[in-house]
């Protein structure tokens, strides 16, 4: 027999932190001594102790719980990576009262726990598992594992940018943040740790789970055991989120508000920015931005890699080839650029040099120290450095005002790269595990923490410096800054990109199923370097990953020091043509993807998305390169990039419309690999927002919005325009409106819905394009009076003009 007993009042009163409501604890002297586990419900939740573990599950919402576990106490309620307000949150519970189990219910949810063991099982209201454990959880002295049930056909996704296929089942994993230049499909541990993953069973049903462990960990879905998911820590809490939806989307946007969505990019940041380590000098800079205009290919942002530096040192400028940065930036800005520039972590070591970034440090002991007090110096790319502090307010502070002239100079984004952090010369690539951070952060003790603690929070703490800084230079301004290394959360301070990839076809594979499970795992702005960084990619290459690139959330051409030259013209005018096509379709299509981008910021759903986020039934085709744009375009590249191998698309629900042709398809389309043909799908039921195509984004488009109207199920579309900097989003700083249509029994109805926000759009008329329009005879009436329409017969479209429509208002084809 179990013996529920309960702790003695004062004892709960102690352990709960949290919950301070009226509890069911009753007194029971002796609970202590007592050789039996001790069970307790909480209005939120329920606790057990049991064999020297206190183990507590609560509710934070009826779809969230959060399980914390000690030996003897619970972890400390803190987080570099969960919201506050999160943690804080809960739902009142109702216990079970089961033999055997004690646990709870919520609106969602039916958990249980043996007191004895301490398995857990989360069940939905239909009696479904959702998770179970398949053995006790095991916690050491240092460290813990926990073992899941795996059941047959779920299928796991998520942990970052992991490289592998896109479902992880089958694989293990270490989340350690590593530089990882050269890594291919197995390499693993690679710049990241996000320890969240999504399980997606066959009808769709899904859960996520974050472990909240800063210390190295791992998560083996079934490689050891085929039957077992586990996963575990070297170190520090059990403390463990599971997210439960109906749908994976669901779960996606509980991650979201887990964790914080991505916040809006100012809209230059999303058309096409070159790169290059590096380029040398302020003419060469100079001769770039001209070529892209001379080709008239759209271009937004131009990067400095570290030798505009003077020897590598961080907020140095070379004063021989970059003489005088605030002209390169207004001139640039003249032209319609922004400019980029990389500032790494590690500041030279150098005393009394007048190097600022090195004194203004010291004085405010800014710098990391080993156990014995003396300043940590590691040899990167300035020689010997020494490593901000960063997960001391004070010291992030710091880093932040060290922006100030670069910001004042005009420049408009910052790189943070080397931030795993990246040391020469050791065997591990990184620090010492005992080198000595400070946490001065709420919700933590403050204390000091090994390097092994705080390693894998270190690069997404060096970014959310970099954010925070900007933000205090420039309240209004959006920031942008580009990480390399991050943990759970580090989506709210900054952009990422997948590492230093390479120049080969499977390299562009790859860098889908990376940027997807990025995608999933919080951070919506990805991007892979275009082309590849290590390598020099053959012609076709570079002209097929500028075609996919173009459908990416970043689209960022950078190369690796020494290869050949990969911008956009560098093979000729006919791969020129080529390229310069793709990366227009982009411009043309910022309306959407812009619309895509508050979305995001809204909800927390990735900008590219694995097709089974918006048809969680659809059986997997394998096609593990296809993958999705919002929720209404599908870009299926080749599976094997280089064969010339014909291969099948398979839409999901039936025939969809080639993006290109405009033309209806079939349920499955047989493609044929062409260099010139990226294979793009538009939902039936998408309305897509045009822009007229534009060199920069900073230059406002003349004349009218276009929306191309595909008729199908659930038919809708979404505007948004802004002014594409600021960090303003209320109602006279946005613009918001749905746009529907139904089809009717002689034709279709488009439905403009109340625009809301006051924000005056760029636009001075609509273009409506309605595809799949077969009647050449044709009228259309907007609100009753008749307005001219241009019937377009191949591929079957039908077109008007009107002015723009503030709606509501409704156009009527017959
Ligand atoms: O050790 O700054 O991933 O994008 O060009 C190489 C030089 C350091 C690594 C980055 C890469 C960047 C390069 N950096």
């Amino acid at each position: 027999m179990t013996r529920n007993l309960l702790f003695a009042a004062a004892a709960a009163a102690a352990i709960l932190m949290r919950a301070p409501m009226a509890n069911a604890f009753s007194p029971a002297p002796n609970a202590a001594e007592a050789a039996g586990p001790q069970t307790a419900s909480l209005p939120d939740g329920v606790e057990v102790r049991s064999g020297g573990v206190l183990l507590r599950v609560t509710a934070l919402r009826d779809d969230v719980l959060r399980i914390r576990a000690g030996r003897g106490q619970l972890p400390e309620d803190a987080s570099w990576a969960v919201l506050a307000d999160a943690r804080r949150a809960s739902v009142k519970v109702e216990a079970l009262a089961e033999a055997g189990a004690v646990g709870f219910r919520t609106k969602d949810l039916v958990v249980r726990l043996d007191p004895t063991t301490l398995r857990l099982t989360v069940e939905d209201r239909e009696g479904r598992t959702v998770l179970a454990d398949a053995a006790a959880p095991s916690l050491k002295e240092r460290g813990f594992s926990l073992r899941k049930s795996l059941p047959d056909g779920e299928r796991y996704y998520g942990l970052g940018d992991k490289a592998g296929p896109l479902d992880r089942r089958g694989q293990a994993f270490t989340l350690w943040n590593t530089d990882a230049y050269g890594y291919q499909d197995n390499s693993d541990p690679l710049y990241k740790s996000i320890p969240f993953f999504l399980g997606v069973a066959p009808d769709g049903k899904s859960y996520g789970l974050l472990l909240d462990d800063t210390f190295q960990t791992w998560f083996d879905f079934g490689r050891t055991d085929p039957k077992q998911l586990s996963i575990g820590a070297q170190n520090g809490p059990v403390d463990y989120y599971v997210l439960a939806g109906d749908t994976p989307k669901q779960v996606v946007e509980a991650y979201a508000w887990l964790t914080g969505p991505a916040p809006l990019p100012p809209l230059w940041s999303l058309g096409f920015q070159q790169s290059r380590y590096s380029y040398m000098s302020d003419a060469e800079v100079r001769s770039i931005a001209e070529r892209l205009r001379q080709e008239r290919i759209p271009a937004d942002a131009i990067y400095l890699d570290i030798d505009y530096q003077d020897r590598n040192r961080p907020f140095t400028v070379n004063p021989k080839t970059f003489p005088d940065l605030p002209k390169l930036v207004s001139d640039l800005r003249g032209e319609g650029f922004r400019l980029v520039t990389i500032t790494d972590l590690h500041i030279a070591d150098a005393p009394n040099q007048g190097y600022a970034p090195y004194d203004t440090g010291v004085a405010g002991d800014h710098f990391l120290k080993t156990t014995d007090g003396k300043t940590y110096v590691g040899e990167v790319w300035p020689g010997p450095a020494v490593f901000p502090d960063f997960t001391r307010a004070e010291t992030r502070d710091w880093w932040g005002s060290l922006y100030k002239n670069f910001h004042d100079a005009g420049v408009a984004g910052f790189w943070n790269d080397m931030n795993e952090p990246a040391i020469f010369g050791t065997p591990t690539k990184t620090m010492p595990p005992d080198v000595a951070h400070r946490i001065d952060e709420p919700g933590f003790t403050p204390r000091t923490a090994t390097h092994a603690e705080i390693h894998n929070v270190y690069g997404m703490e060096n970014s959310r410096a970099t954010h925070d800084g900007l933000l205090e230079l420039a309240p209004d301004d959006r920031p942008f800054v580009l990480t390399r290394a991050s943990y759970a959360g580090g989506q709210r301070y900054a952009a990422t990109w997948t590492g230093d990839n390479s120049s080969t076809w499977s390299h562009l594979a790859l860098s889908v199923s990376m940027q997807l499970n990025l995608g999933l795992s919080g951070f919506a702005w990805s991007g892979a370097d275009v082309g590849g960084f290590a390598g020099s990619p053959s012609p076709e290459l570079l002209t097929k990953w500028i075609e996919v690139g173009a459908f990416t959330p970043l689209f960022r051409d950078h190369a690796a020091k020494g290869t050949r030259p990969h911008e956009p013209w560098v093979d000729g005018p006919e791969q020129t043509d080529i390229r310069r096509h793709y990366i227009e379709e982009r411009y043309r299509l910022m309306p959407y993807i812009y619309a895509l981008a508050d979305k995001t910021a809204r909800t927390g759903l990735p900008v590219m998305r694995p097709v089974f986020l918006e048809f969680p039934r659809q059986p997997e085709d394998g096609n593990l390169a296809a993958f999705m744009l919002g929720p209404d375009l599908l870009i299926a590249p080749p599976r094997n990039g280089e064969s010339l191998d014909p291969f099948d698309v398979t839409l999901p629900g039936g025939g969809w419309f080639d993006y290109w042709t405009g033309k209806p398809t079939a349920a499955v389309v047989h493609e044929t690999p062409s260099l010139a043909r990226l294979p793009v799908f538009v939902r039936p039921g998408a309305i897509l927002p045009r822009q007229p195509l534009m060199q920069s984004l900073s230059e406002a488009p003349h004349g009218a919005l276009e929306l191309r109207v595909y008729p199908g199920p659930h038919c809708r579309g979404e505007l948004y325009w802004d002014d594409g900097r600021s960090m303003r989003r209320d109602d006279a700083a946005v613009l918001r409106q749905e746009v529907r249509c139904e089809t009717t029994p002689n034709g279709l109805k488009i439905v403009f819905e109340r625009r809301s926000g006051g924000y005056r759009p760029w636009w001075n008329g609509l273009h409506v394009a309605v595809y799949g329009w077969r009647a050449p005879q044709a009228t259309a009436k907007l609100d009753g009076k008749p307005v001219p329409t241009v019937f377009a017969p191949d591929p079957g479209v039908l077109n008007v003009d009107l002015p723009d429509q503030p709606g509501p208002a409704v156009l009527v084809f017959e």
